[in-house]
């Protein structure tokens, strides 16, 4: 057979790589390093087996230094504290320094004729870091310092409305999604928003460290490594998101005008002005990038039947454990075997009175193999119902691809990993919950358009805000957005793709970016917005599998092993091919599209846009 051979193009427009989702990793054996500083003393170039055994003893040294790291920040993450946060720190810092410097290493391979398979593991090594550290090692240990605190300072956040009154996150997050009075939700909104100014200099100079680390590999600062990971170049990836974007943003608008029309009656037109953003703290969430929670404000005036997901699992008694052996069982019925007893004996489910932890709802793949857990403070809510899916989701794909070489085990590309559980989300139909017996009757179609009405304030309103969080983080990497301007950019950012505002006038030393925990923690959020496409992709397609006869938004996957089959084989996958072909094997096109989107809400853009008649929209 004809091997392929592949070099290096030296362009670095043309790094075809994906992030590779492990960032908290480290490492001591230096093997590899020996001989092939060997073979550069005795000025030997290298070759196609070179490269190969450079790419194994990577994939080996990385493998062993990554589970200590896991279990460090696992233990950082669940149990806040001084040394947790050392011991975390320092083997963050073991694994990224390795990492860093293999992936400067593997640049020794750009002019070398490999096969194909090396020559993507090779960039993927260089594309693999979300932070990579400087050569300097008191500069790398500065950088995983500060990573390690930014997350600790986001994840142990209180506000205190008094000295005795002293609220966490997840207290907040409740009252945001449930208080109606409006000044107690600007109260909690910027109660909130105090937790992150003590960031600001500290991620100024964590950005500057990982720029360095950056130009070290050959990147022009982060935000190229950031946008190089999608198997094309930088430039037309961004590109991509435009065309996306453009596809969404007339329903996005119908949307935005309907919201804004019914707050202004909910609360006035003063509080809620008819011609501007809305202000933030209306939207029944802390970020205001889901709005899912106000529904009772903005729903049809008809009675419409749309089932409460959060009165059903109170009715039924569900707690925690309960949501999450639903949620599993649900993969189970698609043929997925059921999760291991460590998963049950190991994950957090529950916010723990005594202790700090960081609630974000994360899930974890230690080692590599079957040590799955999930990070999560339940609330017994419908959102949360879907949030356990979406964390199932990311430990069925980890179990997918554990198989699969070390540089091979990630998603597609990472908004691959963002879509699976919520596409098993969107399989949370009416018709499933009766099956499931969480409900006892299944309300007749003409009670849709609630229920997309719903969905669509999740869905829909978040998708702007899954674009604008990267936007702003992409100008501060490059330098376009300077630290004087980190916050007025982000509102920027904020009223022109959301349509959303501050509600106060903004102080010179906020950094409200910082109250968003992606921020602080460094996670890419590009990826939400491509989930939120790609979700509708693989829902239409594996409905069409399960046999679906049904409108596309009542169709429910569960019980379909050969809907579960197809999504097992595109699992399987992990990241071994561009993103476009494992989106083309299961969904038979290689580009991502929001049609998909639309045409899941049609009926609801027609209700929109008669709602919206004679409206003043826009802002
Ligand atoms: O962070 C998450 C997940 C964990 S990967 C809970 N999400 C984004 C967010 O909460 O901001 C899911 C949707 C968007
Ligand atoms: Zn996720």
């Amino acid at each position: 057979m004809q091997q392929h051979k592949y070099k290096r193009k030296n362009t670095l427009n043309l790094i075809t790589a994906a992030i590779l989702g492990i960032s908290l990793m480290g490492c001591t054996d230096n093997s590899t390093a020996t001989s092939n500083h060997a073979k550069q003393i005795e000025k030997k170039p290298f070759n196609a087996a070179d490269a190969k055994t450079f790419i194994e003893t990577t994939q080996i040294e990385l493998t062993k230094l990554s589970q200590p790291a896991a279990q460090a920040a696992w233990a950082y993450q669940t149990y806040i504290n001084q040394d947790t946060a050392a011991v975390s720190a320092y083997l963050s810092e073991k694994y990224t320094s390795k990492a860093s410097e293999l992936a400067k290493r593997a640049a020794d391979f750009n002019d070398v004729e490999v096969d194909i398979d090396t020559r993507r593991k090779l960039d993927l090594l260089r594309n693999g870091l979300v932070l990579p550290a400087p050569s300097d090692p008191v500069k790398s240990q500065r950088l995983a310092q500060i990573t390690s605190e930014l997350e600790g300072m986001y994840g142990a956040g209180k506000y205190c409305r008094t000295e005795k009154d002293c609220l966490r996150l997840t207290d907040m997050n409740n009252i945001m999604a449930n208080e109606r009075d409006p000044a107690v939700l600007l109260d909690i909104w910027k109660g909130w928003r105090e937790v992150s100014p003590p960031m600001k200099a500290l991620y100024q100079e964590e950005v500057t460290l990982a720029n360095q680390g950056a130009e070290e590999l050959g990147f022009k600062d982060i935000s190229q490594l950031w946008r190089g990971g999608y198997d094309m170049p930088a430039d037309d990836f961004a590109i991509e998101l435009d065309r996306l974007w453009t596809q969404i943003k007339p329903f996005y608008d119908a949307l935005h005008c309907h919201v804004r029309a019914e707050l202004g009656e909910e609360y006035g037109t003063d509080i809620v002005p008819q011609d501007q953003p809305i202000p933030a703290h209306l939207l029944g969430n802390m970020w205001a990038q889901s709005w899912g929670n106000i529904y009772d404000i903005v729903k049809p005036e008809e009675p419409l039947d749309v089932i409460d997901v959060t009165a059903a699992l109170a009715e039924k008694q569900y707690d925690e454990m309960k949501m999450v052996k639903q949620a599993e069982s649900f993969f189970s019925s698609l043929g997925f075997a059921p999760l291991p007893d460590t998963f049950w004996e190991r994950s957090m489910f529950s916010q723990p009175a005594e202790r700090d932890v960081v609630c974000h709802a994360s899930a974890w793949d230690i080692d590599e193999q079957d040590d799955l857990r999930i990070k999560m403070c339940i609330q017994l809510t419908g959102e949360e119902f879907s949030v356990i899916h979406h964390e199932l989701g990311h430990n069925y794909y980890q179990r997918a691809y554990k198989e699969l070489p070390m540089l091979y085990r990630g998603s597609a590309n990472d908004g691959f990993h963002e879509a699976i559980g919520d596409t098993i989300a969107l399989s949370i139909t009416p018709k499933y919950l009766k099956e499931i017996g969480l409900v006892n009757t299944i309300p007749d179609e003409s009670n849709d358009i609630g229920m997309l009405l719903k969905l669509a304030l999740d869905k829909i309103a978040f998708i702007p805000f899954g674009l604008l969080v990267d936007q702003w983080r992409w100008k501060v990497f490059s330098g376009e957005v300077t630290p004087e301007n980190y916050n007025t950019a982000w509102w920027e950012l904020r009223e022109k793709y959301q349509g959303v505002m501050a509600p106060v006038e903004r102080s010179s030393d906020a950094f409200d970016p910082g109250a968003k925990y992606h921020v602080p923690s460094n996670t890419p959020y590009t990826r939400y917005f491509l989930a939120h496409v790609l979700q509708f992709q693989f829902h239409k397609q594996l409905c069409e599998l399960a046999g679906n006869e049904e409108p596309i938004h009542r169709c429910s996957i569960y019980g379909s092993e050969k809907a579960g089959k197809a999504l097992n084989e595109m699992l399987e996958m992990g990241k071994s091919q561009p993103w476009q072909k494992a989106l083309a094997s299961l969904t038979g096109s290689e580009k991502m599209d929001a049609t998909a989107v639309l045409d899941y809400f049609a009926p609801l853009k027609d209700w929109l846009d008669t709602q919206n008649k004679g409206r003043q929209c826009g802002w």
